[in-house]
């Protein structure tokens, strides 16, 4: 099947509903790099630098890291050559200041379309603390995880009718094997593509 040459995109959902696994899968499919402001924060986290400083107890509370810094650090991202064909962002915008700040950065063109991944909050608790015996994150305590979880209803969950508004949300069931949800991602995002290539 050809895909369209060019893809904005963004993968969304709550804490634990497979983003990370799925942004990669789709990042492949497209040919675009993708984003991860989660992954930035700890990459710089891991190496010490001022952000990291900056992020680390902000991410091992399960707060959200300020907007201002957050745009700030997509922005240059966005800049990079890599991305002027297309991306998968994975976990930005976050709240709705974020994305008015992406719409900004996109000079006046959204998103092509938005993927929202759907998952049982204890179903994404079991994960995620299945995830910290694997790789010890220090955000993956059932604490930390259930305040993630408040704060993506609070600040994140209105971005989902924002984007349903403008007719570019994609919702996917994230719930069965990693295969299963992959490919009914696929299908939703051929559909959604297809139809705006043939506006
Ligand atoms: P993120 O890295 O985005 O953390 P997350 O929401 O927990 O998603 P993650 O990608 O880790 O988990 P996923 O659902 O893929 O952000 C971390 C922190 O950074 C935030 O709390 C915040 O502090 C800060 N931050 C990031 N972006 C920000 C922003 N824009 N503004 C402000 N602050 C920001 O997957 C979970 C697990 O499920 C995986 O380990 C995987 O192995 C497993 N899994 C996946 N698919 C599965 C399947 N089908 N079945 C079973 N298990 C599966």
């Amino acid at each position: 099947m050809t895909e369209p040459t060019t893809a904005r995109l963004l993968i969304i959902g709550p804490p634990g509903a497979g983003k990370g696994t799925q942004a990669g899968l789709i990042a492949e499919r497209y040919g675009v790099p993708a984003i991860s402001t989660g992954d930035i924060f700890r990459a710089n986290i891991k190496g010490g630098t001022e952000l990291g400083k900056q992020v680390q107890t902000i991410i091992e509370q399960g707060e959200l890291v300020p907007d201002e810094l957050t745009n700030e650090i997509v922005a240059d991202r966005l800049s990079q050559a890599d991305a002027a064909a297309g991306f998968l962002l994975d976990g930005y915008p976050r709240t709705v200041d974020q994305v008015h700040a992406l719409d900004a950065m996109l000079g006046g063109s959204s998103l092509d379309a938005v993927v929202l991944l759907e998952a049982d909050a204890d179903e994404v608790v079991n994960r995620l603390l299945k995830r910290a015996a694997l790789e010890g994150r220090a955000d993956d305590t059932e604490e930390v995880i259930r305040h993630r979880q408040d704060v993506y209803s609070a600040q994140t969950a209105p971005l989902i009718d924002l984007f349903s508004k403008r007719g570019i949300l994609v919702s996917v069931d994230g719930l069965g094997t990693v295969d299963e949800v992959a490919d009914r991602i696929a299908s939703g995002l051929s559909a959604q593509l297809g139809a705006k290539v043939g506006q």
